[in-house]
């Protein structure tokens, strides 16, 4: 059975698109940090480290894989989706699954708040170190299956930083709709 969500990617700055939610790679403390972290912060202000620290007060922080949500502040979406990669260590300290549950549990996120649009940057691809071709691999797959069994949302894009990780993205978006 066919469904209407379409998988998309752009070359691009995730802080200036206008979806319902983005999604951030950000670490366990949710108190910020570099990469795109930095960037979704100092673009959205300082809303996003206040409900940051909401969450931190009642559940300490955020393990890797899982996902909390807060208000976007300036930037055009209406919500901020904090996910923690997990930091590349060789491949044998269940990095893929790690990095499967972030892109899975985003998009729960996303659709337990109503929204039908949420952009993606490539999770774990700068300071923490996956694998690139891997990474594009887990992200597009997971994304795919996910919208097989769910109808709510009508849009995921990502938003790739940089040429290599788009043109990857880009290859395993081609692969997955020729299943
Ligand atoms: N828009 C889209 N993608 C971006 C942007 C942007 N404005 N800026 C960077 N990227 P990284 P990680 C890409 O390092 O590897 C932080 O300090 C970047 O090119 O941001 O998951 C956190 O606090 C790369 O492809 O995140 C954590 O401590 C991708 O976003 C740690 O880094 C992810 O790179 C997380 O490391």
């Amino acid at each position: 059975m066919s469904n209407t969500t379409q998988i998309e990617a752009i070359l691009g700055d995730i802080t200036k698109v206008t979806v319902d939610a983005i999604v951030n790679a950000a670490n366990s403390s949710l108190l910020g940090g570099g990469g795109v972290d930095g960037a979704i912060h100092r673009a959205g202000g300082p809303v996003i480290l206040e409900d940051c620290k909401k969450i931190i007060a009642r559940q300490g922080g955020c393990k890797t894989g899982e996902a909390v949500i807060t208000r976007a502040g300036n930037l055009p979406a209406n919500y901020v989706i904090h996910t923690v990669g997990p930091v590349w260590n060789g491949g044998n300290k269940q990095e893929r699954e790690k990095l499967a549950n972030c892109y899975r549990n985003s998009l729960q996120l996303a659709t337990d708040n109503n929204c039908k649009t949420i952009a993606f940057p490539n999770i774990s691809t700068g300071i923490y170190h996956f694998p690139k071709d891997e990474a594009a691999r887990i992200a597009v797959r997971t994304v795919a299956d996910y919208v097989k069994k769910t109808y709510t949302l009508h849009k995921v894009l990502f938003v790739c930083f940089d040429e290599e990780n788009y043109k990857l993205i880009c290859s395993e978006i081609i692969h997955s709709s020729g299943n």
